[in-house]
This record gives structure tokens, C-alpha cells and sequence, in this order.
């Protein structure tokens, strides 16, 4: 299924005027407090962000999964299902894979759907954190980290496959996310753990093309709740170093204790050049995978505006790789990844909107109000008329979640697919 620029712009005929006059008014007030909003605007139609495979249909919890109708049940449908959040938002113009889950059987016509809706192949994701059928040896206690040699090897030679999987596909980076851990005292050695990560780490480094980067996830608990071996961003951004230049730190938001300072860490990885991607979501209480600005958008947008410092002050740092990471277990997947792509814009637009030249000369004058008072002022500034006119620019949908429903794109899938679907992978 695929969405046409005549359907979108039918959808949208209704609601342009009151756009018109919503932009105007907030361009009116923005240019005369000193933004080129032309130049906002185009910021935030460059901006996109890949789309991973696994959130395109119901997650679960360990306690039970409900699945969704229409769920993708092959590659090409979620490449389909991504090109749909792509054509309404114009801002998901990636796709990351997860493999095993999306090897492709057929690399040529894979590459070419992905190109008919627009889409490139962003970092792809290896699995050495459940057992694959039929594989000769178990990750039950470790698979980089492993102190079984013949596990340990397994699952650097998965890593190097998915390589091999990503370069026919136009890959450039690969994520390593390791559940290796413990779940008691005692239960390993602490040292031993993470000098086999880092050998296991550095044999994948060497594996690479010479234009690919490494991108190091880390986590502090879950599913091990003792010790996790890449624990925290010091380990991932250590495990960085030794690999080479081209491993980084990736921040994922929910891979923290609650309460962490997430914005001083990513300004730390911009200013040592090792920031190399971010995974978006949003939670309460750990790993929630939550939609991105349900529970905390304000500090999503304090984040943000330490990413935009990064941005335009460390060109030490490489261009990010943005991808949501996320799981719906109660939303339809497509409208809760609209929403989450809608709250990233957001919080764009509004770190876009900090007077750096204003809040510098505050900070030097020890004015600790106008400090707050100019990150206040930017986060409640409503920069959704922005967020529709980048869109419209690009052909997009004025009201991405409305013009879905209207155009009745889950009962589309549901006649193309059936009821009883199950997204490949989960
Ligand atoms: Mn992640």
C-alpha cells in the first residue's frame, strides 16, 4: 500500500486557510524577535528519522502480547508501512533492520520498494540476545561477553553477517545492543566480562568497510537485573575508544536511571566527538518504550537543545543517526510512531528557537533567571504551525494523525493484510 500526493492533498484542502493564518502570525512574532524562520523551516524538513522494523507492530511484555490487525508480516510491508509514516510526515526517511528478523531473500527488490517511497537504510541491528533456531551454541549466559569460546565466536561472526547483510543494502553504521549481564552477585567476573566484550567488540570494528561507524548502545539493567556489562554511557564510550575512530557512544532515552542528567551526557559525548546515534521513546519508570514526549517533554527539548549546541558548535562530532525505538502494546503502532515523529519535531523546533547568543551572555552575567527564563520562553512557544509548513514544503499531510484516519490507512492494511497478523521479528 502507498499513499499518493492527490490523497494527501485532498485531506488537506480543508484546513489550509487557518494554517495560513496560524503561520503568519507565528512568523510575524519569531521574525521579530530575530529568527529566520525560512531557514527554521528548512532545518526541520531536513530533519528525519529512521523508522526501526520492530516498531511497526504490537510488542508484548513478558506477561502477554495483544497483536494489532493489519500487522506487517513480511519485510516489504513494513518497508511499506514506513514509506506510509514517511508520505504523512515527510520526516521517517529511514529504515533501520534488526537481523535476523529482516534478512531479505530477494536484496534487489527490497532496495528498490525502499526507493519508491523515498526511504534510505539507516544503522542496521544485530541479535545476540535470544537464541536463533537451529544454532549450535546458546547466548543463555553471554554472547560477546561470553566465556564460552564457541558462543563468543558465534556471535562475532552474527555481527560480521549482518554486516554483510547491510552493505548489500546500502548500510552504512551498525548497532550493537548486548543484554549480556548478570542477574546475581557473584554470578561472573565483572573484568573478565568486559575485557571479552571489548576483544569481541574490536574483531566486529575490524570487520567493517572502511566508510562504516560502530554504534555502542549501552543499559543499565534489563533483562539482567544484577549488572549489565555495557552498563552505562562511560562504558560504551570506553569501549569506543579502544575500538577505534569510528565506534561511538549510542544514547538510547530510556536506557538510564531515572532521574539521569541525559542532556549533560549527550553534551559531553558532542564535545569528545564520540556521539554517534540516539534512540527516541519516553518513560516513567525504566525501558518503557513509551511515545516519544508522552511523559517528559521538557526534558526531551533540554536534550534537544544540547543536540543543537552539539550540532552547530563540534564538528568533531559526526552527523547523528536518529531512530525511534519503541514498542506499542495498546496503540495502533502507526498513529503512536506519527505521534512520537510529531513530539521529536517538536522539541526541535523548539531548541531551534534557544537564543544561544542571549542565553551565553546570561549565563557569563551569572543571571541565573533570564537563563531559565529563555529555555521557558522557546519550550512554550507552540511551533506546530512550523512543524505543518515543513511538511507541506515537502508534500506531506497537514494533520499527519488526522489525514491517517481519514484516509482510513489501518482498515486499508486490514482488507490488504487480514485481522489476525503478527509483525515478523517479535
Ligand atoms: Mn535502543
Amino acid at each position: 500500500m502507498q499513499l499518493n500526493k492527490e490523497q494527501l492533498q485532498s485531506v488537506n484542502s480543508g484546513g489550509l486557510d487557518r494554517h495560513e493564518a496560524e503561520f503568519d502570525f507565528l512568523a510575524d512574532k519569531l521574525t521579530a524577535a530575530g529568527t529566520d524562520v525560512e531557514a527554521l523551516v528548512g532545518d526541520l524538513a531536513d530533519f528525519q528519522v529512521a523508522i526501526p522494523s520492530w516498531a511497526l507492530g504490537a510488542g508484548g511484555t513478558r506477561f502477554g502480547r495483544f497483536s494489532f490487525y493489519g500487522e506487517p508480516g513480511s519485510l516489504e510491508q513494513k518497508i511499506d508501512d514506513v514509506g506510509i509514516l514517511h508520505a504523512l510526515t515527510q520526516t521517517a526517511g529511514a529504515v533501520s533492520l534488526h537481523i535476523p528478523w529482516d534478512t531479505p531473500t530477494d536484496y534487489v527488490a527490497v532496495r528498490e520498494r525502499a526507493a519508491d517511497h523515498g526511504l534510505a537504510f539507516d544503522a542496521i541491528n544485530s541479535n545476540t540476545f535470544q537464541d536463533q533456531q537451529g544454532a549450535a551454541h546458546s547466548y543463555k549466559h553471554g554472547s560477546l561477553s561470553a566465556t564460552d569460546e564457541a558462543a563468543r565466536e558465534q556471535a562475532i561472526a552474527h555481527n560480521l553477517e549482518v554486516i554483510e547483510v547491510g552493505k548489500k543494502l546500502g548500510s552504512k553504521s551498525l548497532t550493537v545492543w548486548l543484554a549480556d549481564g548478570t542477574t546475581f552477585p557473584g554470578q561472573r567476573n565483572f573484568q573478565r566480562s568486559l575485557v571479552q566484550t571489548e576483544d569481541s567488540l574490536k574483531q566486529i570494528y575490524a570487520g567493517m568497510p572502511a566508510d562504516w561507524k560502530l554504534y555502542i548502545e549501552y543499559k543499565p539493567y534489563e533483562p539482567n537485573f544484577y549488572s549489565t556489562v555495557i552498563q552505562d554511557w562511560g562504558t560504551s564510550f570506553m569501549l569506543a575508544n579502544a575500538c577505534g575512530e569510528r565506534a561511538y557512544t549510542l544514547v538510547d532515552l530510556g536506557h538510564h536511571l531515572p532521574n539521569s542528567n541525559i542532556e549533560q551526557i549527550v553534551s559531553t559525548l558532542m564535545l569528545k566527538g564520540k556521539l554517534g546515534g540516539f534512540h527516541f521513546n519516553d518513560s516513567k519508570y525504566g525501558d518503557d518504550d513509551l511515545t516519544v514526549g508522552s511523559i517528559k517533554p521538557y526534558a526531551l527539548f533540554l536534550i534537544f537543545n544540547e543536540l543543537v549546541y552539539g550540532m552547530r558548535n563540534n564538528p568533531q562530532n559526526p552527523d547523528l543517526a536518529w531512530m525511534i525505538d519503541a514498542s506499542h502494546n495498546v496503540k495502533d503502532p502507526l498513529e503512536d510512531l506519527i505521534q512520537s515523529l510529531e513530539a521529536i519535531q517538536e522539541a526541535y523546533a523548539k531548541s531551534l528557537l534557544v537564543d544561544q547568543d542571549r542565553l551565553s551572555a546570561a549565563q557569563a552575567a551569572h543571571d541565573v533567571v533570564e537563563c531559565q527564563e529563555i529555555l521557558q520562553d522557546a519550550y512554550r512557544t507552540d511551533v506546530r504551525p512550523l512543524l505543518q509548513r515543513a511538511r507541506l514544503n515537502r508534500g506531506g499531510a497537514l494533520h499527519p494523525l488526522r489525514a491517517y484516519r481519514k484516509l482510513d490507512v489501518r482498515d486499508a492494511l486490514v482488507r490488504e493484510r487480514g485481522r489476525n497478523t503478527v509483525a515478523t521479528g517479535l
